[in-house]
C-alpha cells in the first residue's frame, strides 16, 4: 500500500474542506433562492453575517436616536391628548430599537458592542435624525413623511431573507403605520386650522420633504452595497425605486392635506406611470453623513449622556437578574419548579 504523503494528506484535507464550504454555500443560495428564510443557526457567508450587521445596527441606532427630536416637544405639546401619543411614539421608537438590537445579537454582537461603535461615531444613524425640530408642526411632519419614508423602505424588510431581522420588522411595520396617520392627521387639523397654524404646517412640510428623500439613502449608481444586498434578498428594491414609490404616495395625501410638495419639478411621467421629481441636493446629504449636519454634534452628545445616566438602571438590571438566576438555581437543586420562585 502507498504511503499517503504530507502534502497528499494536506490536499485531501483542503480539498475536503474546499467541498464542505462549497456545500453550505450551495445550500445557503438555494434557501435565499426559495424565499426562505436564513435563521441564526444556520451557516452563512461572513460577508452576508456583516452586512446584516451593519445595516441592523444603523436601523436600531436610527430608533434610539430618532426619539431625539420629537422629544423635544413632548413638554409643549398643545393638549393632553397629543401629549400622550407623542409620548406613547416615542416610546414605541424605543422599542422598536430593542427588537432590532436583540435581533442583531442572533448575529453573534452584543447591543454593548454596537452601541460603544455608535458613541464612537463607528456606525451610522439614519441622515434625517440630524435636522431640528423648530415647530409642533414638525412632529406631523416627521409622522406623515418620516414615518411615511421609513413604512415604505421596511415594508418589503418583512421578507428579508434574514429571519429575525424580517420577523421585528413585521410588528415593526405595523407600529410606523400608526405612527405615520397620527402625524398625518396632525398635519390636517393644523392646515385646516388658522391661517397661521396652516402656514406653519406648509413650512414644516418645506423644511422635512428632502430629507426624507433622503432616508432612502445615495442614487442607485452611488449605492455600495444595494447589488449584493439585493442578490441576499435582504433589500428587495433598489433605493431609488423606493424613494420614487414614496413621491407617488406623497402627492395625493399632499393634496387632501390641502399642502403643497417643495418641489415644483413633481408632474406625472405618463409613459412611466410614476411621478418625476426633482434633483436631491446630494452634497448636503454627504455632508450629513459626514457629521456636518445641524444636529449631528447635538444628537451623539446626547445619547452619549443618556447612556452614562442610565449606567445605574442597567447595573440594576443586572444585579436583579442575577439574584433571580441565583434564587432559580436554587430552586432547581430543591427541584422546585422555577415558575415557583420567578
Ligand atoms: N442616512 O449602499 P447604500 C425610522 C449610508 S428608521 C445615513 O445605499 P444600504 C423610524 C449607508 O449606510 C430610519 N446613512 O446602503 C423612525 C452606507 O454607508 P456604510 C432608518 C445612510 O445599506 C421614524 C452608504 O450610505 N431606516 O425612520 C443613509 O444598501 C420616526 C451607502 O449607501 C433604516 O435603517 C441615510 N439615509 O442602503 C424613528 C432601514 N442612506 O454602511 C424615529 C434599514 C445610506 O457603508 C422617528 N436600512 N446611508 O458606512 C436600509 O434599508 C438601508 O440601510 C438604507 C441604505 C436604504 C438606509
Amino acid at each position: 500500500m502507498a504511503a499517503v504523503t504530507a502534502d497528499q494528506t494536506t490536499q485531501g484535507t483542503a480539498g475536503t474542506a474546499d467541498e464542505a464550504e462549497a456545500g453550505r454555500l450551495a445550500a445557503f443560495d438555494a434557501t435565499v433562492a426559495a424565499d426562505d428564510r436564513i435563521e441564526p443557526r444556520d451557516w452563512m457567508p461572513d460577508a452576508y453575517r456583516a452586512s446584516l450587521i451593519r445595516q441592523m445596527a444603523q436601523h436600531a441606532h436610527s430608533e434610539i436616536i430618532g426619539m431625539q427630536p420629537e422629544a423635544n416637544w413632548i413638554s409643549r405639546a398643545p393638549s393632553l391628548r397629543r401629549k400622550a401619543i407623542l409620548m406613547a411614539k416615542v416610546q414605541d421608537e424605543a422599542g422598536h430599537g430593542l427588537y432590532l438590537y436583540s435581533a442583531a445579537e442572533t448575529l453573534g454582537t452584543s447591543r454593548e458592542e454596537l452601541l460603544d461603535k455608535l458613541h464612537a461615531g463607528r456606525q451610522r444613524y439614519s441622515s434625517i435624525f440630524n435636522y431640528p425640530t423648530l415647530t409642533w408642526a414638525d412632529v406631523g411632519a416627521i409622522g406623515w413623511l418620516v414615518d411615511g419614508a421609513a413604512i415604505t423602505n421596511q415594508v418589503p424588510l418583512c421578507r428579508c431573507s434574514y429571519g429575525p431581522y424580517a420577523r421585528a420588522m413585521v410588528r415593526i411595520c405595523k407600529e410606523e403605520s400608526f405612527h405615520q396617520r397620527q402625524g398625518y392627521e396632525l398635519l390636517l387639523a393644523l392646515s385646516r386650522g388658522t391661517p397661521a397654524q396652516h402656514e406653519m404646517a406648509q413650512d414644516a412640510v418645506n423644511r422635512w420633504w428632502w430629507p426624507s428623500l433622503m432616508m432612502f439613502g445615495p442614487p442607485d449608481d452611488a449605492s455600495a452595497h444595494s447589488a449584493q444586498s439585493m442578490a441576499w434578498r435582504i433589500k428587495r428594491h433598489s433605493n431609488d425605486e423606493l424613494r420614487r414609490r414614496f413621491v407617488d404616495i406623497c402627492v395625493p395625501q399632499a393634496q387632501a392635506l390641502g399642502l403643497t410638495l417643495p418641489d415644483p419639478d413633481i408632474r406625472w411621467n405618463e409613459e412611466l406611470g410614476q411621478h418625476d421629481y426633482g434633483e436631491i441636493d446630494w452634497t448636503e446629504f454627504q455632508e450629513v453623513l459626514k457629521g456636518n449636519g445641524p444636529c449631528n454634534e447635538q444628537r451623539l452628545t446626547q445619547r452619549r449622556t443618556a447612556h452614562e445616566n442610565g449606567a445605574w438602571v442597567r447595573e440594576a438590571a443586572a444585579a436583579y437578574a442575577d439574584k433571580h438566576a441565583a434564587r432559580a438555581g436554587t430552586a432547581g437543586t430543591a427541584a422546585q419548579p422555577v415558575e415557583a420562585t420567578a
